[in-house]
C-alpha cells in the first residue's frame, strides 16, 4: 500500500509541532525562575524557543533529505530542470515569517510592560525612596551614622503601638503593606543594600517572598549592573542618576547577584546574593540588623571612650613587649 504524500506532510507536520512544543518547556538552558517576571519572561523565551526549534528541523530536514534524494548519481553528468522562482512559494516564506515576527513582538512587547520596562508604574511613585536615596559616598558611612534605627518604623510593633504607627507619614506606612522598597549603591566593587524604612545596611540583598520589591539605584564611581538570573532581571546602575527595577520574588532561596557591566580590574569578583525569606524570617532578620547596627553604634561609642586606660593593661601582652624590644 502507498501513503500518499499528503498523509506524509500531515503525520511529518504532527511530529514537528509536538517535538517543538516539548522541547520549548524543556530545553534545560535556563537558571530556574525566582520571580513573577521570571515567570513571564521565560513563557516569552519558551515560545521563541518553540518557533525556533521547529524552523530547525524543517530546515535541516529538508537539506538532508534533499541531500540524500537528490544526490549525483553515478555516471548522470544531466544538470537539473531549469527553475525560474516561484511567486507562490516566496509570497508564503516571506509571509509566514512576518506573522511569526509580528506575534513575537507584540508578545515580547506585552512582557516588556508587564514587567515595568517601560517606567514607572502606578505603584512606583513613591516620594520616601526618592529622598532617602543616599548620595555618592555616603554608602558605607551610613552604617554609624543611620546609628538610631530602633526609632524608625518598626514593621512588627505596628498593631500594638497605635501612637507610633501614627506618627509615621502615610506614604511608609503603604510600604509596609505593599512594597518593600531598597536602595542598591553599586560601587567598585561591591552592591549596598539600604532600607530607608529601617536605616538598615548590607552587603547582602534579603527580600520576603511574595511582596513587590522595588529597588532604586545608584553608583558612586562608574556603571554597575544588577543582574538576577533567577530573576530574568538586569538593570545599570548610572552614577549621578537613579534607576529602578521592581520585581516580586516567589520562591524561597538564594540566588546570586552579578554585576554585568565591566566597571574595572575586579569586576569579575563583584557579586553578592539576594536572600528570598519568608515574611516572619525576613521581619526577624530586619529585627537583628536593627539591634545589631544599634549595638554596633554602643561598642563605638564605649570603645572611644576606653581608648586611653586601654594603654596601661599593655603590660598583659609581654610577648609583644619582648619582641618590640628586641627592635631597638
Ligand atoms: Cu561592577
Amino acid at each position: 500500500m502507498k501513503i500518499p504524500n499528503s498523509i506524509w506532510t500531515l503525520l511529518i507536520g504532527i511530529v514537528l509541532t509536538l517535538a517543538s512544543l516539548w522541547y520549548g518547556q524543556n530545553h534545560g538552558l535556563l537558571p530556574s525562575a525566582a520571580s513573577d517576571e521570571a515567570d513571564l519572561v521565560d513563557g516569552l523565551f519558551n515560545s521563541m524557543m518553540t518557533v525556533s526549534t521547529g524552523i530547525f528541523l524543517i530546515v535541516e530536514g529538508v537539506i538532508i533529505y534533499c541531500a540524500i534524494r537528490y544526490r549525483r548519481r553515478a555516471g548522470d553528468n544531466e544538470d537539473g530542470p531549469p527553475v525560474h522562482g516561484n511567486v507562490p512559494l516566496e509570497i508564503l516564506w516571506t509571509a509566514i515569517p512576518a506573522v511569526i515576527v509580528l506575534g513575537i513582538s507584540v508578545y515580547s512587547f506585552d512582557v516588556y510592560q508587564q514587567i515595568g520596562g517601560l517606567g514607572p508604574s502606578k505603584e512606583n511613585t513613591n516620594p520616601v525612596a526618592t529622598e532617602t536615596r543616599s548620595a555618592p559616598g555616603t554608602a558605607v558611612a551610613a552604617t554609624l551614622s543611620d546609628g538610631q534605627p530602633l526609632l524608625a518604623s518598626d514593621p512588627q510593633s505596628d498593631g500594638d503601638n497605635p501612637a507610633d504607627s501614627e506618627a509615621l507619614p502615610a506614604s511608609v506606612k503603604v510600604n509596609d503593606n505593599s512594597e518593600i522598597v531598597v536602595n542598591v549603591t553599586g560601587l567598585q566593587y561591591a552592591f549596598i543594600f539600604t532600607y530607608p524604612d529601617t536605616g538598615v545596611v548590607s552587603g547582602e540583598l534579603h527580600v520576603p517572598e511574595g511582596r513587590q520589591v522595588k529597588v532604586n539605584m545608584n553608583a558612586n564611581d562608574v556603571i554597575h549592573a544588577f543582574w538576577v538570573p533567577e530573576f530574568r532581571l538586569k538593570q545599570d546602575l548610572i552614577p549621578g542618576r537613579q534607576t529602578e527595577l521592581s520585581f516580586t520574588p516567589n520562591k524561597l532561596g538564594n540566588y546570586p547577584v552579578v554585576c554585568a557591566e565591566l566597571c574595572g580590574p575586579y569586576h569579575g569578583a563583584m557579586r553578592t546574593q539576594v536572600i528570598v525569606h519568608t515574611q516572619e524570617d525576613f521581619d526577624s532578620w530586619m529585627k537583628q540588623q536593627q539591634i545589631a547596627s544599634a549595638q554596633q553604634m554602643e561598642q563605638a561609642v564605649a570603645l572611644a571612650s576606653y581608648t586611653e586606660p586601654m594603654g596601661i593593661s599593655s603590660e598583659i601582652i609581654p610577648n609583644d613587649m619582648h619582641a618590640a624590644h628586641h627592635h631597638h
